[in-house]
């Protein structure tokens, strides 16, 4: 299953993926050949970036998935799909976790940003923003785009470990594609059984890095007073980004 799995997606993000996911892939040493040896893994990522991953049953609860985050620790499921689910599963399994994040987790600037992504979540727990801090996650980390000089390119785990989502996000005119904006992505909502709508364009992780910087408790307190974008609505100061056109 591995196998069919990596092999299939090396197929299709060949000119599609970021270079630094691509990177990360065979930094990390991960092919075809199987499943890695978690502890293998978590050394030269540990090398790397100073990120570890932790092996989990699946889904953890969102204060658990945070501490972890915040503390360089990567939750990977320890179980893989069967092949009625080869092309669609609700919950991350091995490939999606390891094949899907792990790799950028190689990125400094990446790194970076998913540690502050976890401490995020443990002050947005507090303040009970957390569905305003899931939507940057699934907008970048899971769904989101990078503007590069050879053109639009995936970096979403969500988008390189499934099958017929990398094409229709750089090439389809249905969805939308707009450039990041903080405040635009946490109050637009999303939908997690189907294509998605609308995507978010990066020109840099560092860019997203710094976009996130600031503390979002005035955000917070401003989108609980707006009203929630629905996932294909674009309003006028959208700055739209064109599709690949080959
Ligand atoms: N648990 N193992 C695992 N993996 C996830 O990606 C994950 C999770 N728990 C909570 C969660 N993601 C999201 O609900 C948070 O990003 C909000
Ligand atoms: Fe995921």
């Amino acid at each position: 299953m591995w196998r069919a799995l990596f092999e299939r997606q090396a197929r299709i993000l060949h000119g599609r993926a970021f270079q630094g996911f691509l990177d990360g892939l065979s930094g990390l040493g991960v092919a075809a050949d199987g499943i890695p040896e978690f502890d293998r893994l978590t050394d030269i990522l540990d090398a790397a970036t100073g990120w570890r991953i932790v092996a989990v049953p699946g889904l953890v609860p969102d204060d658990v998935f945070f501490r972890h985050l915040a503390a360089r620790r990567f939750p990977v499921t320890n179980w893989i799909r069967t092949r009625h689910q080869m092309d669609y599963l609700q919950e991350p399994d091995v490939f999606h976790d390891i094949y899907g994040h792990v790799p950028m987790l190689m990125d400094p600037a990446f790194a970076d940003y998913l540690q502050a992504y976890g401490r995020g979540g443990l002050k947005a727990l507090r303040v009970d923003a957390l569905p305003y801090l899931a939507r940057l996650y699934w907008y970048t980390v899971e769904f989101g785009l990078i503007q590069t000089p050879a053109g639009l390119r995936i970096f979403g785990s969500g988008i390189v470990s499934s099958k017929g989502e990398s094409v229709y996000c750089l090439e389809s005119p249905e969805p939308a594609r707009v450039a990041f904006d903080l405040y635009r992505v946490m109050g637009t909502k999303y939908r997690i059984d189907d294509y998605q709508k609308i995507y978010f364009v990066i020109d840099s992780v560092e860019d997203l890095m710094e976009a996130t910087r600031p503390d979002f408790a005035p955000l917070y307190e401003r989108l609980k007073t707006d009203t929630d974008l629905e996932p294909g609505e674009v309003v006028p100061t959208d700055v739209r980004v064109p599709r690949r056109l080959h």
